[in-house]
């Protein structure tokens, strides 16, 4: 396997040395293949929210596997998680199931072209919606990790249409709709970044990009791939109060099976066919297994008392890590909101993708390793959050604060 790895940010290529293969999950641990045990800050990326291989997922999905995995036609249970999405996200009237956040921002992109008649698209530096041709334009995420200036193989009349501009910067996105006058189909985001390492949007920055599209004629689509459940109920928009004309959701809402969505206001969803002529289509959208393991993480995760319980926990855990920088003479700075964190080596303050890139990423390095070595898995790259769970404890936090203090004594 290229690497030895499925995806590149597992390689270990910015943090330095082999990526470790491991052999099970459990509430907020993993385990590699020598038995070593860590206490997991990636959370496969977002969807452990209510921590590795919850009893009540597994016993849906056991229940669930007696059915079948896979039908190919339509099944009651996709139903049953359309209706908790368009419940729980504002922007959400119709939702349509995909198996990736890949592929749920391909079809948001090219439902928004559809619907607007207009190619242009607008994306902030830094950050990352999946590998798709169009996206590769200052990407976040492995493509900053690895330092990539994109990808070849993309060709240039594909991205001749993305634009960009730095994110937190109204300006320049004023600039560009002025310069580019009805030709911006919308313009997508991460509302709050977690591709660039975890950079959260000014006050006003969301609010701004609402008006500058309506006054345009665009579309506004937040992706929540990473934030979509996690950052509140309801996603960031919730949180933020700012609703987008349409959302791509992934991570979360598959609870660790592979399942994307995109949705939104019923008069663009209503274009997607078979409805209408917008086509998109897979094999396995909406199987049976996917479903269940999503309709139950968000069954916990409705449950009283779960976004207190992460707000808190993940803010002892991002307080603790800059106190402990600050008491070792480590420039740094950070944040969380919910369970989403990150930090930076660099005094900061980090408002994009151009702030980030000035954080010492050598220091990451040998921080990330150091933590291994000390039982915390951290995500192998100063260019992406960090994700804590349900399952986390005030045992754990304390115990990554004490080896963070051990570790950035001797960096
Ligand atoms: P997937 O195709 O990886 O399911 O989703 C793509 C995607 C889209 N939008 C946002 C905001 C995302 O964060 C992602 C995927 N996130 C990365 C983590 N930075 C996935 C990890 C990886 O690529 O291995």
């Amino acid at each position: 396997m290229p690497g030895g790895v499925n995806s590149p940010v597992r390689a270990f290529k910015s943090v330095g040395g082999q990526p470790i293969v491991f052999d099970r999950v459990k509430g907020a641990y993993i385990w590699d293949v020598d038995g070593n045990q860590y206490i997991d800050y990636v959370g496969t990326w977002g969807p452990a929210i209510c921590g590795h291989a919850h009893p009540e997922v597994l016993a849906a999905l056991h229940d669930a596997l007696d059915k079948g995995t896979s039908f190919g036609a339509p099944c009651y249970l996709e139903n049953v998680l359309a209706e908790m999405v368009i419940d729980a996200v504002p922007s959400v009237e119709m939702v349509r199931f995909v198996n990736s956040g890949t592929e749920a921002c391909m079809a948001v992109l090219r439902l928004i072209r559809a619907f607007t008649g207009r190619d242009k698209i607008i994306k902030f530096e830094g950050c990352y919606h999946g590998h798709a041709d169009m996206f590769l334009v200052k990407a976040g995420s492995g493509v900053a990790t690895l330092g990539l200036p994109d990808s070849p193989g993309v060709p240039k009349s594909t991205t001749a249409n993305t634009l960009t501009a730095p994110y937190n910067d109204l300006e320049a996105v004023k600039k560009l709709f002025a310069e580019n006058p009805d030709q911006i189909a919308g313009i997508i985001l991460e509302p709050v970044v977690g591709n660039a390492g975890f950079i959260p949007p000014d006050a006003g920055f969301l609010e701004g990009l609402r008006v500058l599209t309506q006054e345009n004629g665009a579309l506004l689509v937040f992706d929540e791939v990473m934030t979509g459940f996690r950052i509140a109920y309801g996603g960031a928009q919730e949180k933020f109060g700012v609703t987008p004309d349409l959302t791509t959701m992934g991570k979360v809402i598959g609870g660790g099976l592979p399942v994307g969505a995109y949705g939104g206001r019923r008069d663009i969803m209503q274009m997607v066919a078979p409805a209408g002529p917008m086509y998109q289509a897979g094999t396995l959208s909406g199987n049976p297994l996917a479903m269940t393991a999503g309709i139950k993480t968000l069954e916990l995760l409705k449950r009283p008392g779960t976004y207190e319980q992460l707000d808190r926990i993940t803010k002892k855990l991002s307080d603790g890590l800059l106190q402990v920088a600050q008491e070792t003479g480590h420039a740094a700075c950070g944040g969380q909101i919910s369970g989403m964190f990150g930090f930076f080596f660099t005094a900061g303050p980090v408002h994009n993708y151009e702030d980030a890139k000035l954080s010492d990423t050598a220091k990451f390095g040998r921080f990330h390793r150091g933590m291994l070595e000390h039982g915390v898995y951290l995500a192998p790259s100063q260019f992406e959050a960090g994700f804590t769970s349900l399952a986390h404890t005030d045992a754990d936090i304390d115990r990554t604060i004490a080896a963070a203090r051990q570790v950035m004594q001797n960096l």
